[in-house]
């Protein structure tokens, strides 16, 4: 699957800078028109040292890595919730998988502040509060038309319609409590009957705090307030960055710059960190596959079943599925090739329901 992210928030925020970080992008930052600008869009490489070793095992003509798709998108100043994001700005928002929520708390007086301080957990709710109107305009809505459906259907399909609108009737109470419909318990029925609305406050949420060079070391400080406000809600993480300093560091030359972060205290890069939380928010995980020609990571949910899985690679594979033959990666550096792993009986068979765990190969056998 191809994972898209949305990087969000207020004006001025360092959305951009961070983008530019994980895309390796050059657009441009500091211009303060990110609400007026175009969508950003680019491609993050997923780190994976496991990637790298099984390429210096197999020395493969192709390496390729596992992408996130980043979307920068710009939101304006508003003078009341409701006004901020522009109807195309909320189609980028919708069609994406997660939401990156970036909050300033770097204090850089030159960079103006649009609510004229610097405060990451008002930043958060006044965000937040901009995608819950943008649900709740969705529900009402939706609301209004589905009576005239209800009165003209009947059968299985007035039950569906009917489950529709009590899910949209809790939705809409939840919202107007402030509630993200993140926090809406749901069956899968349910979950179904409003998923085609992408509902912004439904989506995973991983707070990027971009902090101060000054605060890099010890994060702490600064960042848990904000956890502790994003905890009230479900399915949201928060990730300390700063997007400046690292951006600056990531121009260095790797070892240089390897060296310049222990020297912060940074334990890895921010592409990393955020990375991880990505996937540990979506429940998803990496499988490989490997030969002379290519070794490529893939993205599936955590768990997915192996012919799903082999849909990733193709359509074909997922069509035409038989079996999987599955070896974890360690195992298969420790027995140094395919071969060795099957003699000594390391290498498994495995079925169509079989659900594939971080960090197996797959070799799908397949007919169509
Ligand atoms: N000191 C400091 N300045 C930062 C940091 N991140 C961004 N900035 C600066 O803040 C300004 C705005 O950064 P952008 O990345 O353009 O912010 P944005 O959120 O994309 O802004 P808009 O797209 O206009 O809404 C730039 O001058 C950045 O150099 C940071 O971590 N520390
Ligand atoms: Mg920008």
């Amino acid at each position: 699957m191809n994972v898209v992210s949305a990087i969000t928030g207020l004006p001025y925020v360092g959305k951009t800078t961070l983008f530019n970080l994980l895309t390796g992008a050059h657009a441009s930052t500091g211009a303060f028109a990110g609400a007026e600008a175009e969508t950003n869009v680019g491609v993050a490489k997923v780190p994976d040292q496991r990637v790298e070793e099984l390429a210096a095992l197999y020395k493969p003509k192709k390496i390729t890595h596992a992408e996130i798709m980043y979307r920068d998108i710009g939101l304006a100043r508003a003078e009341k919730p409701g006004q901020a994001i522009s109807p195309q700005k909320l189609g980028d928002l919708r069609t994406a998988d997660a939401i990156v929520h970036v909050v300033r708390a770097f204090s850089a007086p030159s960079v103006p502040h649009v609510d004229g301080s610097v405060d990451p957990v008002r930043d958060l709710s006044t965000v937040e509060l901009e995608l819950l109107f943008a649900d709740h305009a969705v529900v009402e809505r939706r609301l209004e038309r589905i009576e005239p459906e209800l009165r003209s259907s009947k059968g299985p399909e007035r039950e569906m319609k009917e489950r529709e609108k009590a899910v949209l009737r809790r939705a809409i109470a939840a919202l107007a409590e402030e509630r993200p419909l993140r926090d809406l318990d749901l069956d899968p029925d349910e979950e179904k009957a409003i998923r085609g609305f992408r509902f912004l406050t439904r989506m995973p949420v991983l707070v990027a705090v971009n902090l101060d060079e000054d605060d890099v070391a010890e994060p702490e400080r600064v960042i848990a307030p904000v956890r502790e406000a994003a905890k009230a809600h479900r399915a949201s993480a928060v990730v300390p960055v700063s997007a400046k300093l690292e951006a600056e560091i990531a121009e260095l030359p790797p070892d240089e710059a390897a060296s310049f972060r222990r020297d912060l205290g940074l334990a890895e890069p921010a592409l990393d960190r955020l990375i991880r939380a990505t996937y540990e928010l979506l429940g998803l995980c990496s499988f490989f596959t490997v030969g002379e020609d290519e070794v490529r990571a893939w993205t599936v949910p955590y768990g997915a079943p192996a012919q799903q899985a082999a849909g990733a690679i193709h359509t074909d594979l997922e069509r035409g599925f038989i079996r999987a033959e599955v070896i974890g990666w360690q195992e298969l550096l420790k027995a140094g090739s395919e071969a060795n792993a099957k003699k000594l009986g390391v290498m498994r068979t495995e079925g169509k329901t079989y659900p594939v765990k971080d960090g197996e190969i797959l070799h799908v056998l397949f007919n169509v």
